[in-house]
């Protein structure tokens, strides 16, 4: 299997840290893959017409896409039930769970386009305003209302320990933890974890 994409993204770091959590680091074939939202890259757009990172090569060739479907991927060939669990309470916690850290990074993600990749001039003050409201909505309900789904291994915990990690790499004056002592516990604990070790970004 090949996945492809830089590990600054955090979709992508968020498979890769999800395929050593399952025990299938070592069958993974990482390959770095730029993108820029305004070309197109031919490797990945014969994957995925979407043309975004991260795209999951099956052994078969096949393209799977995106990074939800990549982690549920990983996880089924893995017979992994912890991942995105089973029993449908705790599973639409997850699921949920995910949907917030992964909404977290597309905000982070979209702002980071706007202020670091936008042309100076073409940039929307009141949009901006508006995504770190959104990004700082999202760190409060993390902080207040999941720290029993935060508490073990998922799909879940991966997606808000790898945001965070990116909000620390490209929004640190955003000073995420501040007033967040139980968000930044869990971070603080998750970053431990061999898998987000193995994948820590490199100040650039
Ligand atoms: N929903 C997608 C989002 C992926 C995404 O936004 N990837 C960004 C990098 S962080 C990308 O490929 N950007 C290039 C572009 O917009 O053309 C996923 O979860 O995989």
């Amino acid at each position: 299997m090949k996945i492809y994409g830089d590990l600054i993204s955090p979709f992508v770091r968020m498979t890769v840290v999800t395929a050593h959590e399952v025990g299938l680091g070592s069958k993974i074939e990482h390959i770095v893959e730029p993108v820029k939202p305004t070309e197109v890259n031919a490797r990945l757009s014969a994957l995925s017409p979407i043309g975004k990172i991260p795209v999951l090569e099956t052994d078969h060739g096949h393209g799977i896409f995106d990074s939800r479907v990549i982690i549920e991927y990983l996880a089924h060939v893995a017979g992994n039930a912890e991942v995105i669990p089973d029993e449908p309470v705790r599973r639409f916690k997850v699921l949920t769970l995910q949907a917030l850290g992964q909404g977290l990074s597309d905000s982070a993600v979209a702002y980071r386009y706007e202020t670091g990749v936008r042309p100076k001039g073409l940039q929307w003050q009141d949009w901006m305003t508006r995504t770190v409201a959104r990004i700082n909505a999202a760190l409060d309900d993390l902080d207040r209302n999941w720290g029993d789904t935060l508490g073990s291994l998922n799909a879940g915990s991966i997606a808000a320990a790898v945001s965070l990690s990116y909000l620390d790499f490209r929004l640190g004056d955003l000073g995420w933890r501040n007033g967040r002592p139980a968000l930044q516990a869990f971070h603080d604990a998750f970053s431990k974890r061999d898998s987000m070790v193995k994948t820590a970004l490199q100040a650039k």
